[in-house]
């Protein structure tokens, strides 16, 4: 088994961490293979109700792995479009589709596709130390991992295009500041709180986090008309889990919910 990626359960949360502290944690094949491994476990498992996401050492994860892309002269180059069909695409999907909600702890520098990737995870935490980095201009590349239609939709156009086309440094605390992640937690403390938002998302109607993720994957695609329509679809959906005939029971019992993920 690869010890590229860390995968431990603690409950019902299972916790990834990116584990090549030596590259910054950067991807290599092996690193999205075990990535890819661990989130269809995940998916596959319907007693995992959360995902907590970081990285083993000073880095959350550097994007691709460099060494891997030097080019001789007259060497032709490598197609990086298929290392995207294969590998980063399928990963972004999955992290976006996955039926659990994802929290993201950026214990560090999060650069290239690194950046994106916790970008694309449902709550994101960082470290105060920690920054997130398009570093993809410094090499003469273009955003991906989602980066050119999560940006712009997380911070706006004008910061967007600017930090795609500059590659400068945002600081955890400009990034809270800015709305691209959720919230900026003291280094010594990330962990913790992160873990402790994965456990109470894990205790949480999973189903209907399931249906709440369907419907901002949306929302940036459809008309209100057909967002409301989903909106109802959804609602019709989750009106029919045990978890909200729970819900509503607890309320009136005035007592804490006990949800079973159904
Ligand atoms: O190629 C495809 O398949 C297409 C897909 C592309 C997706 C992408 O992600 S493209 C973007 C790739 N990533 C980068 O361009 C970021 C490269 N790294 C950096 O710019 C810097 O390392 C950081 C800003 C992230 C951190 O800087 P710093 O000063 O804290 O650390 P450092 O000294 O640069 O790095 C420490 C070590 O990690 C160093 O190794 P050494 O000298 O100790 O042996 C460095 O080479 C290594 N490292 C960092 N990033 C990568 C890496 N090794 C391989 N690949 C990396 N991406």
């Amino acid at each position: 088994m690869s010890e590229t990626v860390l995968v431990a359960r603690r409950g019902g949360v299972v916790e990834l961490t990116l584990n090549r502290p030596d590259r910054l944690n950067a991807f290599n094949a092996e690193m999205h293979e075990a990535l890819a491994r661990a989130l269809a476990g995940v998916a596959a498992d319907a007693t995992v109700r959360a995902v907590l996401l970081t990285g083993a050492g000073r880095a959350f994860c550097a994007g691709q792995d460099l060494s891997e892309r030097t080019v001789a002269d007259g060497e032709s180059p490598p197609d990086l479009g298929a290392t995207l069909e294969h590998w980063y695409n399928p990963l972004v999907r999955r992290l976006r589709t996955l039926e659990r909600p994802v929290v993201c702890a950026v214990n560090g520098v999060a650069a290239g596709a690194g950046a994106n990737i916790a970008l694309a995870c449902d709550i994101v935490l960082a470290a105060r130390s920690a920054s997130f980095i398009q570093a993809f201009a410094r090499i003469g590349l273009v955003p991906d991992s989602g980066g050119t239609w999560l940006l712009p939709r997380l911070v706006g156009e004008a910061r967007a295009r600017a930090l795609a086309l500059l590659g400068e440094k945002v600081t955890a605390e400009q990034a809270e500041a800015w709305g691209m992640i959720w919230k900026v937690v003291d280094d010594a403390r990330l962990m913790e709180e992160a873990r402790a938002l994965a456990d109470r998302l894990a205790a949480g109607p999973t189903r209907g986090f399931a249906l709440i993720k369907r419907a901002f994957a949306a929302t940036w695609s459809n008309t209100l008309d057909a967002q409301l329509d989903l909106e109802r679809d959804l609602q019709r959906e989750a009106g029919r889990s045990e978890d909200y005939r729970e819900g509503v029971r607890a309320f009136v019992e005035k007592r804490p919910p006990r949800f079973v993920g159904r």
